[in-house]
Parts: structure tokens; sequence; C-alpha cells
């Protein structure tokens, strides 16, 4: 049996096959990357819920089989929760991650640490070829630093600090983020509803 990752970014590949080992599911992952005539799907939903299911519907039509997706991005307080649904592209580049990065720092200028508190969103959505679809949520909370620290992971990961911890997501080895992170809880949220719908 199969399952679809609807997702194309590479960062989240590696941690979804990291976090989805764990759940010993008796399926394999197949990426989108093995169906390129599909066309990018629209992300035109309000909320990383919204979008997370339009992209496992899009894969589920298109391939007939149960997909997942993953849509998520950084909330900033004090930018009302911006750039959120809009993290992959909040500086004009969809994924260019070290732009994106730099341009929210230098948004965020020299705002001392207490009103750097931000956090990580996360949308892990299930759609079946039969329409029926779940979705679950996960957040990761924390503070912006001032200069980017560390080389794993991808995305904000180099500035946001979690909550109880020194080091910055980049910092962390990719199992401390998955154990903690936006998207380690909110597809280990999924896995008991991938079991019972898909199998
Ligand atoms: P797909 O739609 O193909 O899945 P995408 O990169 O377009 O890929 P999103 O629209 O969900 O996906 O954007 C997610 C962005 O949010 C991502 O590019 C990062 O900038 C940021 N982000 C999400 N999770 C992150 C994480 O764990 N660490 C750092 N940044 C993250």
């Amino acid at each position: 049996k199969r399952l679809i990752l609807a997702t194309r970014n590479a960062g989240k590949i590696t941690e979804l096959h990291a976090i989805l080992a764990d759940a010993g599911l008796d399926l394999a992952l197949v990426g989108a990357d093995a169906y390129p005539d599909i066309p990018d799907v629209k992300e035109t939903g309000v909320t990383f819920a919204e979008n997370a299911l339009l992209k496992a519907h899009a894969l589920a039509q298109a391939t007939g089989l149960p997909a997942i997706a993953d849509d998520s991005g950084l909330c900033v307080e004090v930018l009302g929760g911006a750039p959120g649904i809009f993290s992959a592209r909040w500086s004009g580049t969809h994924g260019d991650d070290q732009a994106n990065l730099n341009l929210l720092l230098a948004q965020l200028g020299d705002i001392a640490a207490p009103h750097r508190t931000a956090h990580f969103a996360c949308a892990a959505a299930l759609a079946l070829p039969d329409g029926t679809e779940r979705v679950v949520e996960g957040r990761l909370t924390g503070t912006l630093r001032h200069t980017p620290s560390g080389t794993n992971g991808f995305g904000y990961d180099p500035i946001l600090q979690p909550d109880g911890e020194t080091r910055t997501c980049a910092e962390l080895t990719p199992a401390e983020k998955n154990a903690i992170s936006h998207r380690g809880k909110a597809f280990r949220a999924l896995v008991p509803v991938v079991r019972e719908l898909v199998g």
C-alpha cells in the first residue's frame, strides 16, 4: 500500500520520513516528485489547515491514492502573525529561505527579546481519493534571535530558539527538533488517523 507525500519541500520531506519512520506504518511513502506532471497546487486558503487540505486533495485526486500534506510557517507576534501562511514566499521568491529569513530579521530590527516571541505552526492533512479528509495542527513556540545560528534544518530554523532551549532549531539535531517541533507534533497526531482510515 502506498501513501503520497504531497510536498516538494526537501526540508519537510527529510523530516517527514524520519517522523513517520518511527510510526511503524505499513505504507510506502511516495513523494510528489514521483508525479512530475501534476501541476503545483495554488495555495488559495487563508489558513494552514485549508492549504494543507488543498494540497492533500489535489494529490489524492490526481493519483487515486491517499495523500498527506504539510502546510506550515512562522507566526511572529509583533508582526500580527506574519509571515504565517506566506512564510515560503515572504521575500517575494518562493522557497528562497535565505532571503525570507533576512527580510524578516530586517523587519524586526533591534526589537528586544521579550517582544520577539513567535511560533512555528504546522497543519498535517490526510485526504483520500473518495474525498474523506482529516487535518490536525501542531505548534512550537520560542523567541527569534537577532542573528542566525546553526546549519541544520531549513527555513527560519537558524533564528527560532524554542522555549526552554539555549540553541536555535538549526543547532538541534534532526531527532531533537522532530521530538518537539510543530511538524513532529502534527504528524504524530495524524498517524492514528492514517492507521484507521488507510490501514
Ligand atoms: P510544499 O507546499 O510543497 O509543501 P512549501 O515550502 O511551499 O512546500 P509551505 O507553503 O507550507 O510549503 O511553506 C512553509 C515555509 O514555512 C517554509 O518554506 C519555511 O520557510 C517555513 N517553515 C515551515 N516549517 C519550518 C520549519 O520546521 N523550520 C523552519 N522553517 C519552517
